[in-house]
């Protein structure tokens, strides 16, 4: 019950997302991943390092996969489309 109401939850928050209209918009409304993508980022240049990854083991893990552009940090985009891959 508990794992459906959270995939209802992770729905319904994509279609949020593709709603559009997020731009400018700050806290309140947040995404999960959002808040976590902030607290991983230690030195707030919105990009994930390794370094900062490392505290997050599941992130660690698939760093590699996750950094789609294979610079060596995760943005945002690359985060949260990890985010929603893992279940
Ligand atoms: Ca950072
Ligand atoms: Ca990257």
């Amino acid at each position: 019950m508990v794992r459906f109401i959270t995939l209802l939850a992770a729905t319904l928050l994509s279609v949020t997302a593709m709603a559009g209209d997020e731009k400018d918009k700050h806290d309140s409304t947040m995404k999960p991943s959002a808040a976590t993508f902030d607290a991983l980022d230690k030195n707030a240049d919105s990009q994930i390092s390794k370094t900062e990854a490392a505290a997050d083991k599941m992130l660690s893990d698939s760093f590699a996969s996750a950094d789609t552009n294979g610079d060596g940090y995760l943005s945002k985009a690359e985060y949260a489309a990890t985010a929603r891959s893992k279940s």
